[in-house]
């Protein structure tokens, strides 16, 4: 098929266009966050001329009347301002469903160094984003929740630099996610947004994991950026007192191996530690945990022994306010903070990639994590820039977050309809990410079918390519009443572990009833009861990440006074609330970690 020819091609390209420039917290930098000036422009006439071709003085200019007879038909110079980062939906009423373009628009101050190299770093922008500095373009991304960045070594000036945006977060049918999603569209520079100062040579990626095939080692690689690539490196972990020489090659890069006595990284005991990858010209450290994942027959194993992941799903949206993206480390530990308060020794991050925080803070909290990319539902499976866009975003996850012990597994997509196209297509996903990260296992939100009224058969083909299976039901909810979970038989064709990626129900926080009224806590308390019950006869599977830890705002769940458009499945309400159904879950993982 096409795709595989494509993903030879792809494979080079991608990873010429992204590369990665991790670890940013461990670096020098400055932030550019705060507020930035903007300008609403639904007709992209900034980018647009009247022939809708792009035009060369387009808003990235920035122009100013110079006379008084001149003529702009734009300004930054107003106090339109939207913080950064944050979406422009929950900022102003007037932007609430706004779905369009933007543009932003922000001076920053630098006097460049000798040697020195600068980057300019996004955490994240919905969905596309064309950057200019000082009304020259740098480039432009797709995808609205991995980081990319540039380098502007050569085109900023010491002294005021003008820095634009165009960002447009309109849904397209061949986009990653299409149009169709059961999330709020939030638009706009969603995460932090920096200035990287690097030596001339510097480490621009590396990955230290144990050895998947040999827990003892230690393996990975340190790929070195810049004129000076042969270096003697040094990686020194001081706490356990290694320090291991090697020398990067012409190309910039080092294999690493080496034997290690450290203290393995596990929910109970998420120990990290202080590592620095010393080179000749720069220096950069980070926190590590080391574990090993893996799998025998239907059990996943951590550090060799068979563990059951008490899970929960989260969408990237901030506690207690109302309505609107999550980027901060103080919402990555109220939302993680809660998983631990129900139990959970793991989180499903859903349906895209989280900001980094998320997975930093679950290394120090000791939750494990599956991360995955936005291959939702309806994908145009056979269009070859939807494949290069989701293996882009795949991975542009999987570099940032190689190094973290949280993240065990990978997922290449949810509920996605079975085709010969689709499985290709998720096929060629997954051996990129093999080819990324050996070291964590890969997985996917799959559906499952009865073969007779009772019985549920697991047999997604792409099953044969995946580790663990994922898969979601919604016994109670979308299919029958909760007593139907108390009849149904579960089977699979495969002799793999499985985690309930879905079930759950819909609640409205403090409404009561029976356990047969619909909106009710009682009926979603009792959703749970019958599908924990279920689920715990059933050897195989060896998780779940019930649906989801807090309500999220959602167009499509319109039902007055009780969704008002917000998805209403979460065990906490908009406002922090606890409803009956946490609970529920909250007595069984005690019983399961004990
Ligand atoms: C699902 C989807 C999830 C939805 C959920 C629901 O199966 O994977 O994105 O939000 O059901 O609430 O219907």
């Amino acid at each position: 098929m096409k795709i595989h020819i494509l993903f030879l091609f792809l494979l080079f390209a991608v990873n010429l266009r992204a590369m990665p420039l991790i670890n940013v917290d461990h670096r020098e930098t400055v932030s550019l966050n705060g507020k930035w000036s903007i300008v609403i422009d639904p007709y992209q006439m900034g980018y647009y001329d009247y022939r809708y071709q792009p035009s060369a003085n387009g808003f990235f200019k920035n122009e100013k009347p110079q006379k008084r007879w001149e003529r702009v038909e734009y300004s930054f110079d107003t106090d339109l301002q939207l913080n950064v980062p944050g979406d422009w939906n929950s900022q102003k009423e007037s932007l609430y469903l706004y779905e369009g373009t933007i543009w932003y628009q922000n001076y920053f101050q630098v006097q460049p160094k000798p040697d020195e190299r600068l980057f300019l770093y996004f955490g994240a922008v919905n969905y596309h984003a064309r950057v200019y500095l000082n009304g020259e373009k740098l480039g432009e991304h797709i995808g609205g929740f991995t980081p990319f960045h540039f380098e502007i070594t050569d085109q900023v000036k010491a002294g005021k630099n003008d820095l634009i945006l165009m960002v447009d977060n309109t849904r397209h049918m061949q986009a990653v996610p299409t149009v169709n999603t059961d999330w709020f569209n939030y638009g706009g520079i969603t995460r932090r947004v920096m200035l990287v100062r690097t030596h001339e040579t510097f480490i621009r990626d590396y990955r230290i994991q144990l050895d998947p095939e040999n827990s003892e080692k230690m393996t990975g690689f340190v790929q070195l950026d810049g004129v000076q690539k042969k270096q003697k490196i040094e990686i020194h972990i001081p706490e356990a007192g290694i320090r291991e020489a090697t020398e990067t090659d012409a190309d910039g890069r080092a294999e690493i191996q080496f034997n290690h006595n450290l203290k393995l990284w596990s929910p109970e005991t998420p120990k990290l530690y202080d590592v620095i990858i010393k080179t000749e010209t720069y220096t950069l450290s980070d926190r590590i945990g080391f574990r090993s994942i893996g799998t025998e027959g239907t059990s996943i194993l951590l550090n060799g022994e068979p563990v059951y992941l008490r899970g929960i799903c989260i969408h990237e949206e901030a506690p207690y306010e109302d309505g609107s993206r999550a980027f901060s480390e103080d919402h990555a530990r109220i939302l993680l903070g809660w998983a631990k308060d129900l139990g959970c020794n793991f989180v499903r991050l859903a349906h895209y990639p989280h900001n980094e925080w998320m997975t930093r803070v679950a290394d120090e909290l000791g939750l494990m994590l599956w991360s995955e990319i936005p291959v939702y539902w309806t994908i145009q499976w056979k269009n070859q820039h939807t494949y290069e866009n989701a293996e882009n975003q795949l991975t542009e996850m999987i570099n940032r977050d190689k190094n973290r012990a949280s993240v065990i597994l990978w997922s290449m997509a949810n509920e996605t309809p079975l085709s010969e196209a689709r499985l290709d297509f998720l096929t060629s996903l997954a051996q990129q990410a093999r080819a990324l990260d050996p070291t964590r296992l890969l997985t996917a939100a799959m559906e499952r079918h009865y073969t007779d009224e009772y019985t549920l058969l697991i047999d997604d083909p792409f099953g044969e390519v995946v580790d663990v299976l994922g898969c979601n039901e919604y016994i109670g909810w979308y299919d029958g009443l909760p007593a139907k979970c108390d009849s149904i038989t579960w089977t699979s064709a495969y002799n793999k572990p499985v985690i309930i990626s879905e079930f759950g129900a819909g609640a409205l926080y403090n409404m009561h009833g029976d356990s047969l009224t619909r909106w009710s806590e009682e009926f979603q308390a009792s959703v749970y009861r019958h599908n924990i019950d279920m689920l715990n006869k059933v050897d195989f599977i060896q998780g779940m990440t019930p649906w989801i830890l807090k309500d999220f705002r959602s167009p499509r769940r319109p039902l007055p006074r009780i969704q008002d458009f917000w998805n209403r499945k979460g065990l906490i309400s908009d406002q922090g609330q606890r409803k009956l159904a946490f609970y529920e879950l909250q007595k069984y993982y005690k019983c399961k970690a004990e």
